[in-house]
């Protein structure tokens, strides 16, 4: 018995992997790691689970040829296993035909998702390498964590979307310049376990006592509690959902009136702020956004409000949002009005002041501004121009030929053929996946890889078993996260399973572009060359180990820290807005914006307004759905990974997913702690195990996102799910015409205790498989 022990990268940490005799034994956490993750543990249990994809497989009806097109019996039917060699003939053979009768247009590798930790095995980086190859693909753009924060703050505060990142004050500073922090949705650690593309140490825990220690105040404005850790003490004010927008327009409007605003700091360094002034008083539309109309809309009483536009105006304050708050009708709002909010109240571009984005929803936010660039497979670029808005897939296989706006443009949605899906799981993250099993029978064929038979699997045609992060080389370096960490395969792939690479290079081949696509090399050396390129772009200074050091080394190489002020700073801005503008149209921070204006959106205007959401809990079908569906980020997983993961499964109530219910809520209702309960509105219905806790506002019940769709029906619309997926109860509804982003955050839902005979869930049990 020869024991080994090797590093192990994720999207939720390093740790240590132990093997025994090329057995993987367990994952323990790194000793570097100040608070691991307990998802990485239950990964071992995965890795030879019942759910594995083993060996290619192609779904009976769409082998023996018809209807293929409209075919209902996508998630339906028996797959047939086949042999690698007919699998790539049947894939090369359809993507021959369909770009021959087609275009290269009708083929969809927009392919979004997570996949796994990982520089060289980056799944759609591969992907859209080999589609590009073969003369391009339509593409997605933005994602469904911030699509509408992506399209929206360009226009306010300059940039490239992701900028505000390094713009943004980092916790080190908050701790020492600080007084007040706002938290628009929260500080949800839970969420800080997660960074994509791996993390050496998690931070943000540390970095958030240090706050508290040195005195900062918080404020969690929030319809759940628990979304700030019980050691920040912060004041929780309990939020209707979706209604941040009204709250900051009662702030702004108390600051106003009480010229407690920075208008020497408006005048200097914004736009547009009169005209927004003349909202917020009423004059433009005849409606005063004070103290009192917020309280009516929001639930939080005047007082409060008052109160926190005093001291966020006085005190040295910070203002933060997350991004479940523009993960809702309308998300551009909130956001676009919390910039404003923060320039009024004197606080922008402020050492540890001001405005931030995205604190505790990653662990990198807020704990480093950024890392230096490190080498990835080199992108081709993409001969075809289409693309679609992320979230709006099934408008586009439903809707071909149909325009619709996009950020100032018309967009025309291609008709897509062929769906090619690698390292995301769409019928876990998409709105309404009745619709999506609708849109879904329209394409000719959906080819997937995965390492499960999970629901996307599931719906697909043809079935690629690809091998896990665990067993194949490679080399993690994070977003943001200024680390390397070698990854070496620690065990072999399961079955038949091969590395997406590898699928590609044998497509490739097979369609007589291997050369290009491989260029030569094998994936070790890939991955040599890929370290050694991002040593030498950084060169002596940063002194990294040569590649042999590196790969044998258990805890990864440190990068340089990168120092600021980064491009499109406020504490440049504040200090010369002439010398240092930033990129928007008039160099300022646009509390007005022409351009928005100009597109005429009726639901997105020049400057950030409140518009109600179609569901939320003033609306009229509350009547009927009193209940607002919160359905936020699993703490025990990172969305669907690992749902089939030991630490995942331990957290299922009767083998279903938790839903929190507010005690008032359950009891009225019937429900009591540990029951089996259905979640339903007009869309569909799905079971939950209950939890009742008092840190759910009343109105308000919370359903993580991510475990796997277990329709009772698969391929119906409307069909119960046993499992508890919110997704099949969210609404597929764009935040705008500006973003087209996904709005799951607003959806009405009721809930009532389950009284049938209490179905087995079939999420984790293969397809019937034929050989
Ligand atoms: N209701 C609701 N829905 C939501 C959200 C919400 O808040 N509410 N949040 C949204 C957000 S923010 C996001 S980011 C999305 C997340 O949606 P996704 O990113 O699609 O979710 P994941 O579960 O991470 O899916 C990744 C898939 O890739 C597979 N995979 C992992 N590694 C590899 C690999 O190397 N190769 C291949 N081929 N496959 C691999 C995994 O097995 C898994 O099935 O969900 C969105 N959906
Ligand atoms: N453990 C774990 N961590 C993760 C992930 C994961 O899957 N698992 N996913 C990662 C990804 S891809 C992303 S994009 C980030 C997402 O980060 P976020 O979008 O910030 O996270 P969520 O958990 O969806 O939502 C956080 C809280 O926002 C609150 N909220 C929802 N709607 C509203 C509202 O209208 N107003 C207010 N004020 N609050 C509201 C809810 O109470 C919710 O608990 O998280 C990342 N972190
Ligand atoms: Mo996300």
């Amino acid at each position: 018995m020869v024991e080994r022990r090797l590093p192990v990268a994720t999207h939720w940490g390093s740790y240590v992997a132990v093997v025994d005799s090329g057995r993987l034994v367990r994952i323990e956490p790194s000793v570097d790691d100040p608070a691991p993750s307990p998802i990485g543990p239950g990964m071992v249990t995965a890795a030879d689970d019942a759910a594995r994809v083993l060996r290619p497989a192609v779904r009976r009806g769409w082998l023996e040829g018809l209807p293929r097109v409209h075919d209902t019996a996508r998630g339906t039917d028996v797959f047939v296993e086949v042999s690698w060699d007919e699998a790539l003939t049947l894939v090369s053979g359809e993507l021959r035909r369909v770009r021959a009768e087609y275009g290269n247009s009708a083929v969809f590798g927009g392919s979004y998702g997570w996949a796994s930790a990982g520089v060289f095995h980056n799944p759609q980086n591969q992907l859209q390498r080999f589609l590009a190859l073969g003369g391009g693909y339509t593409d997605s753009r933005n994602t469904y964590s911030t699509a509408a924060l992506e399209v929206i703050l360009p226009h306010v505060i300059g940039g490239a979307p992701w900028s505000y990142q390094s713009r943004m004050p980092m916790w080190d500073e908050i701790a020492e310049n600080c007084d007040l922090v706002v938290a628009f949705g929260g500080l949800a650690l839970k969420n800080s376990q997660i960074n994509p593309g791996g993390l050496a140490r998690h931070r943000t825990e540390g970095l958030q006592r240090k706050c508290r220690e040195a005195g900062v105040r918080f404020v969690n404005v929030s319809p759940i509690r628990s979304d700030t850790a019980g050691f920040l003490d912060a004041e929780w004010l309990p939020v209707v959902p979706n209604t941040d927008t009204a709250l900051m327009l009662g702030i702004a409007h108390t600051m106003l009136v009480n010229d407690w605003h920075d208008q020497d700091f408006l005048d200097r360094c914004c736009v547009g702020f009169d005209r927004f002034a003349s909202y917020l008083t009423g004059t433009s539309d005849g409606v005063v956004k004070d103290a009192d109309w917020a309280a009516g809309i929001t639930g939080i009483d005047r007082e409060s409000i008052t109160d926190l536009a005093r001291r966020l105006a006085t005190q040295r304050s910070l203002i933060m949002v997350n991004y479940a708050i523009q993960r809702a009708d309308h998300g551009e709002q909130p956001i676009w009005m919390s910039v404003v909010l923060a320039a009024m109240a004197g606080s922008m571009g402020r050492a540890g002041c001001g405005w931030g984005a995205g604190y505790a929803t990653m662990d990198a936010t807020g704990v480093a501004p950024g890392r230096p660039a490190v080498a990835s497979v080199p992108r081709v670029s993409n001969p075809v121009p289409d693309f679609i808005p992320v979230a709006r897939i099934a408008d586009t296989l439903l809707h071909p030929g149909q325009s619709i706006d996009y950020d100032g443009r018309r967009l025309t949605l291609p008709e897509l053929r062929l769906i090619y899906w690698c390292g995301g799981n769409p019928f876990h993250h998409h709105q309404d996946l009745h619709r999506l099993t609708r849109a879904w029978q329209v394409p000719d064929t959906v080819v997937v890889h995965e390492a499960w038979w999970n629901t996307t699997a599931k719906f697909a045609d043809i079935v690629l078993p690809v091998a896990t992060s665990l067993e194949r080389d490679d080399f993690a370096a994070g977003f943001s996260d200024p680390h390397l960490t070698a990854m070496p395969k620690v065990r072999e792939p399961a079955g038949g399973s091969r590395t997406d690479h590898h699928i590609f290079a044998a497509l490739a081949a097979r369609l007589g572009y291997e050369q290009q696509f491989t260029q030569s090399r094998s994936e070790f050396e890939w991955i040599r060359h890929l370290y050694e390129q991002t040593r030498a772009g950084l060169g002596d200074e940063a002194a990294l180990p040569d590649f042999d050091d590196f790969w044998h080394s258990p805890s990864g190489v440190a990068l340089p820290a990168l120092s600021g002020p980064f491009p499109g700073s406020f504490e440049t801005l504040r200090a010369n807005p002439q010398a240092f503008p930033l990129t928007t149209p008039s160099g300022r921070i646009e509390i007005f914006s022409e351009e928005i204006d100009s597109f005429g959106y009726d639901d997105c205007a020049g400057h950030p307004a409140w518009f109600e959401p179609a569901e939320w809990l003033h609306a009229e079908a509350s009547d009927r759905f009193p209940l607002h569906l919160i359905s936020n980020q699993p703490a025990s997983r990172l969305h669907s990974q690992y749902d089939n993961g030991g630490h995942s499964l331990s957290s299922k109530i009767n083998g279903r997913e938790p839903v929190t219910i507010n005690p008032l809520d359950a009891v009225s209702r019937g429900i009591d702690n540990g029951m089996i309960v259905r979640v339903h509105n007009d869309r569909g219905s799905c079971l939950a195990g209950a939890i009742l806790s008092d840190d759910v506002m009343p109105g308000v019940i919370q359903l993580s996102t991510g475990a796997w769709w277990d329709p009772a029906q698969p391929g119906q619309s409307g069909t119960l799910d046993h499992h508890g997926n919110p997704n099949t109860l969210t609404a597929d509804r764009p935040c705008s015409r500006l973003s087209q982003g996904p709005s799951a955050h607003s959806a009405l839902v009721d809930v009532e205790p389950y009284d049938g005979p209490v179905p087995q869930v079939l999420a984790f049990t293969p397809p019937p498989l034929e050989h």
